[in-house]
Order: structure tokens, then sequence, then C-alpha cells
């Protein structure tokens, strides 16, 4: 009797003990090549953990969005308010308490577990050698980048008990290997006073400014007489798409977002000097943008300290659409940190902050939204980009229109050793870009010269403007009616082997991206970039708004189904048929072509035409 009963309350606390010892493998990634193990860590750096519940609906938000963005559906256009969107990002009922618990029972005091306002994220900041504990023994070591010498502590690979696994989509801010040098990709910005190392033997065949003015020259026409190649005005941007005669009717109801990373710092006096330069009257207007911080971020005014990304948004915005509401929206932390214990810096993942702060703005939301950064696809978590896109086609729910750049170097890294599969296999591929890549974005790329727009190259623009194809997120149905035949038409079996052929493809429109004149530091310089034609297209998008809001209409949310759809046979793009997302390398990659392509996609805007097709929608 006595031994039975002892029998039978052995076999329920080897149970109890089996239910936390199930441990399921949560991730799995390859460290990068750019990045080098040095150590182990030692236990005491401090590590954020970000824990992503899993949503309780978790398809819901891109359904619905299939539904507000397509002009077929009755639902088109019809936004949710910011409490619909929070409710889908709702995890299931208890899931946030069972992640709580987890950490008090392992010791973390209440006071320092923070939670999102729908609870589906769950932070805390704990030594390296508590994580490890909490994460299945996960192994954290202190890696170091190659280029920066910046240091990180990551682990490659944690599992969580069963419950625990239960509720939780991934743990953010362990495993992500980038660094704040990598991610801001220099190459966004190329000003035209800095050659290029000598070691790019595309110097010897860059033309000089004197060459580029021939160019000009030879294709001058009445409709582009104000601008030059050299040094692309406001002036010209706004002639040259179609803007200069549209006066904003609602600048106080339209708002442009601009993303602002990586101690990126917009300057109100370099603003100043672009626009007593470049747009008088905005100046005499007083011009001005909302300097907004989040996730630890400070605005420092010190002119020095300006960011010439920073700088090139906040100018080409205001410079397009005045005296429309623009926000710089500046956002701390960065995927990277050292592994100082007594200074641990902030390590939110900086996508997924932006978006959690947007996503609960009310009043305040932007319209439309332009992200000039990106990073390689495939250094991403999978899970980590899964979740930032889902929260992109919220802000689509909710009716704004993001716009990013696709990148600045073609289909890859500039070399062809920098295009590899980071899988432990080191297979030869091209290098799509995030978030470009998520579908739930409209992508832009970037062009140069005038009569015709071409592709930018090394001749001008001094880049090649991005094009490719996610190897994370499949091809969505709105590209079902062009994508396939530009594989099948333009590229054949060029290439196959290299990318993706039923991924997203990118990019979806593209501007001028050579060359802008801007302000930096107290003074006039050129930048280019698809870092510039990005916060331009916004610009039109925004101008385009603004027209429906004056007629009590709402804004136009996620775009791509219009853009593909309806947008690209309206004659409201200029088409691009020359040049390539040369990369890899001298690979030429994706060519231009009549109709949509992989580097400059439907082509550049033509305002008054789109202006025709969207403003009764
Ligand atoms: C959630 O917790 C409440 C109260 O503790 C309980 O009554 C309910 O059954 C739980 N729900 C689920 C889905 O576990
Ligand atoms: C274009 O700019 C260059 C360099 O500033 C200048 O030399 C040239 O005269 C300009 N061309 C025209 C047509 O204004
Ligand atoms: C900004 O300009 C000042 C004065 O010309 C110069 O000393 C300084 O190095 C510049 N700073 C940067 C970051 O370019
Ligand atoms: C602002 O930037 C300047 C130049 O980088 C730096 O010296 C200064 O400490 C910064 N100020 C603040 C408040 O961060
Ligand atoms: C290509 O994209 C599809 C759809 O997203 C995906 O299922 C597949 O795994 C991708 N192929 C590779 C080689 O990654
Ligand atoms: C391109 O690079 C490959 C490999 O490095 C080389 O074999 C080929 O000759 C190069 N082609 C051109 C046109 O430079
Ligand atoms: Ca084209």
């Amino acid at each position: 009797m006595r031994t039975t009963l002892f029998c039978i309350l052995a076999a329920a606390v080897v149970i109890a003990a089996a239910a936390r010892d199930v441990m399921l493998e949560i991730e799995h990634v390859h460290v990068p090549d750019t990045w080098v193990r040095q150590s182990s860590a030692k236990g005491d750096e401090t590590i954020q953990l970000q824990f992503a519940l899993k949503w309780k609906h978790p398809n819901s938000i891109e359904q619905e969005l299939d539904k507000t963005s397509d002009p077929d559906s009755p639902e088109y256009l019809q936004h949710l308010s910011k409490d619909q969107v929070l409710e889908m990002l709702k995890p299931a009922d208890n899931a946030t308490e069972t992640v709580k618990n987890y950490l008090q029972q392992s010791g973390v005091p209440k006071k320092h577990i923070k939670s999102s306002a729908t609870g589906d994220w769950v932070l805390v900041k704990v030594p390296a050698r508590h994580a490890s504990a909490l994460l299945g023994d996960a192994k954290f070591s202190v890696y170091r980048h190659k280029e920066s010498q910046e240091e990180i502590v990551r682990t490659t690979r944690y599992t969580l008990p069963q419950d625990i696994a239960a509720v939780v989509d991934f743990v953010s801010g362990i495993t992500h290997f980038s660094s704040q040098r990598t991610q801001r990709r220099p190459s966004f910005i190329v000003n035209s006073d800095i050659p290029e190392p000598a070691t790019h033997p595309e110097q010897v065949l860059a033309a000089s400014d004197a060459d580029t003015e021939t160019l000009y020259i030879a294709s001058e026409s009445t409709s582009t007489s104000t601008c030059n190649i050299s040094h692309v005005s406001s002036e010209c941007l706004r002639h040259l798409y179609g803007t200069t005669d549209y006066t904003p009717q609602a600048p106080q109801k339209t708002h442009v977002g601009i993303a602002g990373f990586l101690h990126e710092y917009a300057n109100y006096a370099d603003l100043d000097l672009f626009l007593r330069e470049q747009r008088p009257e905005a100046l005499a207007g007083k011009a001005t943008f909302d300097y907004l911080t989040i996730n630890g971020e400070h605005d420092n005014q010190t002119q020095s300290a300006a960011g010439g990304e920073a700088n090139l948004d906040v100018q080409v915005v205001i410079g397009m659409t005045w005296p429309v509401r623009t926000s710089f929206i500046s956002v701390g932390g960065s995927p990277a940190f050292r592994p100082d214990n007594f200074s641990p810096k902030n390590t939110n993942e900086p996508y997924a902050a932006l978006l959690q702060y947007l996503l609960e703005q009310d009043a305040n939301l932007p319209d439309v939204l332009s992200i000039s950064y990106g990073d390689d696809e495939q250094t991403v978590p999978p899970k980590y980009a899964r979740r930032v896109c889902s929260m992109f086609a919220a802000l689509g729910l909710r009716g704004v229109s993001v716009f990013v750049a696709s990148g600045d170097e073609g289909v890859g890294g500039k070399k062809a050793s920098h295009c590899q599969t980071n899988d432990g296999e080191q297979k030869e591929t091209f290098l799509p870009n995030f978030p470009g890549s998520c579908p739930y974005v409209t992508v832009v790329g970037a062009t140069q010269g005038f009569n015709p727009e071409a592709a930018t190259s090394k001749d001008i623009a001094k880049f090649y403007s991005g094009g490719g194809f996610s190897y994370y997120f499949a091809r969505p149905k709105y590209q079902d009616n062009v994508v396939p035949q530009y594989i099948k038409d333009v590229m054949g079996n060029q290439y196959a082997h290299l990318y993706n052929q039923s991924g997203r493809a990118y990019p979806d429109i593209s501007a001028q991206g050579s060359r802008y004149s801007i302000a930096l530091n107290n003074s006039m310089t050129t930048e280019s970039g698809t870092s510039a034609s990005t916060p331009l297209v916004a610009s039109i998008f925004s101008l385009l708004n603004d027209a429906r809001f004056a007629k009590g209409k709402p804004s136009l949310g996620f775009v791509n189904p219009l853009l593909y759809k309806r947008l690209s046979q309206s004659n409201a793009f200029n088409d691009v048929t020359e040049g390539s997302a040369t990369g890899c390398g001298n690979k030429t990659g994706f060519k231009a072509a009549p109709g949509w392509d992989a580097v400059t996609g439907f082509g550049t805007p033509r305002f008054k035409m789109l202006l025709r097709n969207v403003v009764d929608l």
C-alpha cells in the first residue's frame, strides 16, 4: 500500500518535471561571415530579452488588409481605428501573464518586467547568465564585427519550455547579427565630391562633372530646362514630376513621417539653409518639422552632429510638400551594442520599436511614412522579419502608406564575395534587402538623367539602384500580373540560380536618386541614393492624400494593389527602360525593360495623371 502511494507520488513528480524539461527549439540562426566569435560571454553582460508573443488571430491583419487595400473590394479604403488594429495585436488570453510568471519564478522582480500596450511584447533586462537559464541553457558569446570592430553578445540557438513556447513566437534581441554600419549602408549616400576609393575599377570610367554636363545638354528639352544633372534642385524635382503648381489644401491634416535610425539627427539650421537656397517661400513661411524621439533617442541640434541621411530626408520632403506637416521620428537603439556591464546600451530592434510606437498613435499618426534604411535580408532573423512585416501591414490597415528604399548596391554587395548565403553552405546568391522584401511596403528604386530617366549607374549617380526577390516572403498576388512575365521575357534563365523566382520582387516604383542638392553641416552639398528617391515618392503620395483630404476622403493607405491593378495601366508613370541593378561584382543583375522591371518598378511618378486617377477613389 505504502509502496504504491510512493510510486504514484514519484511518478507525479517525474511528470511535472518532464513538462518543464521538454524544451522546444525556437530559433537556430547562422552567424554571417561579417561577424567573428571572440569568446564565451562572461555572464554579467546585460541582455534585453524581448519576448514576442504569438497573436491570438495570427493571419487576421493580412486578411483584413487584402480587403481594405484592394480597389475592387467593397471595403476598399475603410481604414481601421487604433483600437481595432490593437485588438488584432493581442496575444492569446493569459499569454502575457504566463510569460511574466515564468520570468518572476526565475527570480526577476515584477517591477523590472515591462510589456507593450496589447501585451504582445514582454521585455526584461537580465545578466547573460540569467538569460541563458531562461532560454534552455542557451550559449551566449561575444562576437566582433570584422569592419566596425563593434562587439555584441548573441546566441545562435535557444529553446523554451513547452508551456512558454506555446505562447511565444520568438525572443528578439539575442539572435540578430547586424551592426550600425552594415545597416546604415553608407553607400545610400554618395557625396559626388568624394571620389570612390581607388580600389573600385569603376572610378576610372566614372564621368567627371564636365562629362555629365555634356550629357545634360545632349538631353536637354523644354520639360527639363530647370534641371541640371550635376546638382538636382528641389525646383527641378517638382518640375520633373509635375507638382510645381499644386498647392497643398489640407496641410494640417496631411502628415509625412520620416523614420530616423542609427543616431541620425535632422538639423533645423541646415533645413533653413536648404530652404534659403531652394524654397525661399517656405523659409519665409517658417517651414519646420516636428522632432519625435522614441526608444531612448534624443534630439541633438549640434550642427556638426547632423546626419546626412536625416537631413536629406527632411529637406526633400519639406522642399516637395511645404506647408504639409512633417515629423522626423528618431528611433534609438540598434541591434548591436558593446557588452559593457556598466553602460548597457538599448538593444531594442529598431523597426519593431518604431512600428509599436506608431500603432499606438491616434491623431499623431502620419498618413505617409518614408524609410531610407535597410539591411541584407539574410542577416535578419526570419521570425523577426515576419513579425515586423505584419506590423507594416497593420500600419496599412490604419491607412498609412509606407515607402522603403530598395538599396544602393544593385543585386547585392559590391564584391562578388559578399554575395553568398550565410547558412553555412556559402552558396552564391544575390542579396535581397529587408524591409524592402516585405510585401506590405512600397519599395522605391532610383533613376538618373532626365530625358529619358534611366536606372542609376556608376557614371552619374555613382551607385546602382537595388532590385531583387525575397527569400523570406512569397510573391504577393498583386504582382502576379507582371513579375512572372518579366522573369520569362527579360531575364530568361540568366542568373536563375542566384535569386528566388517565387519571392516578393522589388522595387515597385522609382524616382530620381542622383545628386540632390542638400544642406549639411552648414554648407550645400550633393547626395545620391534610393535614400533620396524614397522621401521624394513619399512626398508625391502625401500630396495625393492632401487632395483627397480636401475632398473629405480617406488616405490611400497601402497602395501596392492599387498600383499594380490600376495605376500602372493609367499612364501615371514614366516607364524606365535603361540601366540595370548591377552588383555582386560585375553582374548586370536585373535589367530595366518596358513595363514593370526589377530595378525601377513601374517607373517614375507623373503627379497630374496620378491625381486624376486617385482623387475620386
Ligand atoms: C485565464 O485565466 C483565468 C483566471 O486565472 C482563467 O479563469 C481562464 O480559464 C484562463 N484562460 C485560459 C484560456 O487559460
Ligand atoms: C550645371 O551645373 C554645373 C556645375 O555647377 C554648371 O557648371 C553648369 O553651368 C550648369 N548647367 C546649366 C545648364 O545651368
Ligand atoms: C562641420 O563643419 C565644420 C566647420 O566647417 C568642420 O570643422 C567640421 O569638421 C564639420 N563636421 C563634420 C562632421 O563634417
Ligand atoms: C551632440 O553631438 C555633438 C557632436 O557629435 C557632441 O559633441 C555632443 O556631446 C552631443 N550632445 C548631446 C547632448 O548628445
Ligand atoms: C522562395 O520563396 C518561397 C516563397 O516565399 C519560399 O517558400 C522558398 O523557400 C524560397 N526559396 C528559397 C530557396 O529560399
Ligand atoms: C566579371 O567577373 C568575372 C569573375 O570575376 C570575370 O571572369 C569576367 O571576365 C568579368 N567580366 C567583365 C566584363 O569584367
Ligand atoms: Ca520599365
